[in-house]
């Protein structure tokens, strides 16, 4: 198999290359991405001398370069995405060149290509909120920030795209993945990044918004489940179950760390903050997934990972921007 792997030097792309490599030791990748502050080719460093990988720079919303890249490809995975909420809050431009516009490239120029299978990774923010229970692949959708909106915007297309042309499309949607290689900006590698030395933690608003946390292997694995089974023009929620207070995710890192409950700081909330997330992953569990690791064992194993990787996150923390966070929240 010839894999397209878009957004690959990003943290579950990386992930699910290493997966892929490791568990199907003769399909060809591809990595197409832009390496925009993201993208990192450090979280590829153990396969990227193999024969059967291969990097591409360049950007999914780039026709001519993506019509060369998709020739003779079989599967493309796309995870390119511009994907943190607070930067699309800030600035939402390259949420919709990206998470709109190259998907449409890329479903543009895989038709053309005559692709087999085209699996869009999108996210289970394009639900919106919910207070109990946990969104089917069937319930509307209610995207409530910049982010999602582009994501969703995204998924549509390519659900239109295999509506009007019979291209094989399949949706996944995500829940909060963590995980090795993550960038610390999102919650748990910004925590645990930040308690390591003895910085401020930003808890939003009450702390007690909840996230549906996934493990980025079982994420990965539940790809490899659709790309191998995934019916084309279908959707699936893709969540382990695991839902927490940010409050209860933030005491975890600081416990294990043996760290004090002095570094949090509750600060103004982020605006249009979603309260809940949870999706039912049924149908993905009838294709025969189901996640392998345990959530606190998970994490702890994570909070390790970044305890002994500082080569990997202690580059991407810039004195510019220790700077800038000092002054936001302040040290202790
Ligand atoms: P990330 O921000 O870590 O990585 C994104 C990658 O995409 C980077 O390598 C970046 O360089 C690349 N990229 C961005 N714009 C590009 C462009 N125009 N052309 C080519 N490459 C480009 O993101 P992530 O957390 O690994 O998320 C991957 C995908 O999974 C995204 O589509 C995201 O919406 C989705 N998702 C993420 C989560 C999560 O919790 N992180 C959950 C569900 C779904
Ligand atoms: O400093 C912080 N303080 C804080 O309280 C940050 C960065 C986050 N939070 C809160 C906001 C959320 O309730 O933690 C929760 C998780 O925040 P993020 O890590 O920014 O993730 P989230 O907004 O839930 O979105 C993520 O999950 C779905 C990813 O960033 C998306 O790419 C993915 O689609």
């Amino acid at each position: 198999m010839r894999l397209l792997v878009a957004g690959g030097a990003g943290f579950i792309g990386a992930n699910f290359i290493r997966v892929m490599l490791r568990e199907h030791p003769d399909c060809e990748i591809i990595n197409l991405d832009k390496l925009t502050y993201a993208g990192n080719l450090a979280n590829l460093k153990d396969v990227e001398t193999l024969p059967n990988y291969m990097f591409v720079r360049g950007d999914i919303a780039d026709q001519e370069l993506v019509s060369q890249t998709v020739k003779g490809v079989d599967v493309i995975v796309n995870f390119a995405a511009e994907t943190h909420v607070d930067r699309s809050i800030h600035s939402a431009g390259a949420f919709i060149d990206t998470d709109v516009k190259g998907v449409f490239i890329l479903l543009e120029e895989a038709r053309k290509a005559g692709v087999q299978k085209i699996v869009c990774v999108s996210t289970d923010e394009v639900y919106g909120s919910i207070e109990e229970g946990a969104f089917t692949e069937e319930d509307k959708l209610n995207p409530r920030n910049p982010y999602s909106a582009s994501k969703a915007g995204g998924e549509l297309l390519a659900g239109a795209f295999c509506h009007t042309y019979g291209i094989p499309v399949v949706v996944t949607r995500g829940s909060n993945n963590y995980g090795p290689y993550q960038y610390p900006e999102k919650l748990i590698p910004l925590f645990v990044t930040n308690a390591i030395d003895d910085l401020p933690l930003p808890l939003y608003g009450d702390g007690l918004n909840v996230r549906d946390w996934l493990h980025v292997e079982d994420h990965c694995r539940g790809i490899e489940v659709v790309i191998a089974k995934g019916e084309p023009g279908e959707i699936y929620n893709i969540g382990a179950g695991n839902q927490h207070t940010n409050i209860e995710i933030t005491r975890t890192i600081l416990e294990h760390l043996g760290k004090t409950e002095n570094l949090i700081r509750y600060v103004k909330d982020r605006p249009g903050h979603d309260r809940r997330y949870a999706v039912d992953s049924s149908r993905i569990s009838a294709l025969g997934w189901k996640p392998q690791k345990d959530f606190m064992p998970g994490l702890k194993e994570t909070v390790d990972w970044y305890v002994n990787n500082e080569w990997w996150w202690r580059p991407l923390k810039s004195d510019e921007y220790l700077e800038y966070y000092k002054k936001q929240y302040g040290t202790l």
